[in-house]
């Protein structure tokens, strides 16, 4: 095998050894309950990406015939909703681990063979295998919300976040001027990343760091979810329909302290991590109480320049480090924290790039655009490398919270 196809097969049991530790510490039944109504059971998921790689590793590849029928629709996405999956005929743990195990023994015998045509878009640079193993990682995120979630706790080994480090200044200048957005080289990068393209900016700061658990307490002690003229319309209303008083898992001890569930485990309020589990309009609402806004996600791009994978990614962490722990990742301006602990929300709708054209299937992007959802971005503690990267985009509904997901505040100069 060439290297790059060793480099692919390699990213794809990277991928799988992450699926298969993170379900490992659980039981049959704890595998096939439904957690939350917002997520899939977990064995779906593993058997999900089992067959997407079907779908474009055996099938768009090499064109075999569908190893079963029914698993088209039981482990199409867009066929049933989350909540309906557990109900459904999906296979078993067991069952599950050797069908995907199958399909992966199949892959590997046909990417041996396969020619990687530059002049075949699928297979060029040996994209729709990077595609599939970032489609599995981004599965083993979803898993870990999934986990989060559970009722009870979730074994698991936390290697310790590194520490935090006083951060130089609070925010960082970012001069206005063209740069260029988005990416047209980046092998792996899906289709709503391109095509690059030229965006200008004007002049704007940006918070150094994401806003950490102990800033985001002194808008929950200031009375910010009591003043409505913080949130936006529509953030206030789902403020009062859902009952919002503090970030997802935080819980008050009394005397003014909070502690926080994670994965199980009652600790107490890192203050010095960013804030995670928090929606777009808590998100909004901090910023309005902090006389800022969020950054566009041009303006995060642009932030974002030179940032590194020095950075806290991957997982084994299970929570985000300590504000300042990676200077070493800090982007060309001084930004930190844009890769890894939490997903940065936006103030910007998922939207298509100027000449953007679906690839290689709607599905992914295309069907998503317009003003439903926000754009996240930079990637979690729980994202892989393989998927973290300034151009990566990530969506969801304003009102989401169990995702990995926090921010930073801008404001113009
Ligand atoms: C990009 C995270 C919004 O989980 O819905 C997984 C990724 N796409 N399978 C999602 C995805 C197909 C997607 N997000
Ligand atoms: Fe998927």
């Amino acid at each position: 095998m060439g290297d790059l196809k060793q480099a692919l097969a390699d990213a794809l049991d990277g991928a799988r050894q992450r699926s298969l530790g993170l379900l490992d510490p659980l039981s049959e039944e704890e595998q096939l309950a439904q957690h939350s109504p917002l997520m899939s059971p977990l064995v779906w998921d593993l058997a999900h990406v089992g067959h997407y790689e079907e779908l474009w590793l055996l099938r768009a590849v090499a064109r075999t015939q569908p190893i079963d029928p029914a698993h088209d629709d039981i482990y199409d996405a867009f066929k049933h909703v989350r909540k309906e999956r557990a109900g459904l005929a999906i296979l078993g743990a067991a069952e599950a681990r050797s069908h995907i195990a199958m399909v992966r023994g199949r892959v590997l015998d046909v990417l041996d063979k396969v020619e990687l045509d530059p002049a075949v878009p699928l297979l060029n640079d040996g994209f729709v295998y990077g595609m599939v193993a970032q489609h599995e990682h981004q599965h083993d995120e979803t898993m870990l919300a999934t986990l989060q979630l559970m009722a009870s706790p979730y074994p698991h080994v936390a290697v310790p976040a590194p520490a935090g480090r006083p951060l130089p200044e609070v925010e960082v200048l970012i001069p206005g001027g063209p740069f260029v957005m988005g990416t047209d080289t980046e092998p792996f990068a899906y289709d709503n990343e391109r095509p690059a393209h030229t965006v200008d900016v004007a002049d704007f700061y940006i918070d150094t760091a994401p806003v950490t658990n102990g800033q985001y307490l002194a808008f929950v002690e200031a009375g910010g979810y009591d003043e409505p003229r913080l949130w936006s319309d529509a953030g206030w209303g789902h403020r009062l329909e859902a009952d919002l008083e503090a970030p997802q898992f935080w819980s008050p001890q009394g005397g003014g302290s909070w502690s926080v569930k994670r994965y199980g485990q009652q600790i107490d309020l890192p203050l010095d991590e960013p804030v995670q589990h928090v929606c777009w309009y808590e998100a909004d609402a901090y910023a309005r109480f902090a006389g800022k806004r969020l950054p566009t996600e041009a303006e995060w791009e642009k932030a974002a320049t030179g940032a590194s994978a020095a950075a806290n990614l991957g997982g084994r962490h299970f929570g985000p480090s300590g504000v300042g722990a990676y200077p070493d990742g800090a982007s060309r301006y001084g930004a930190e924290h844009m890769l890894g602990d939490v997903w940065e929300w936006t103030s910007s709708d998922f939207t298509a790039y100027p000449g953007f054209t679906t690839f290689p299937y709607k599905e992914y992007s295309e069907v998503f655009y317009g003003s439903d959802y926000k754009v996240l971005r930079g990637g979690s503690w729980a994202t892989s490398p393989l998927v973290a990267r300034t151009t990566f985009r990530n969506w969801d509904y304003p009102i989401r919270r169990q995702i990995f997901a926090g921010f930073r505040c801008a404001r113009d100069v």
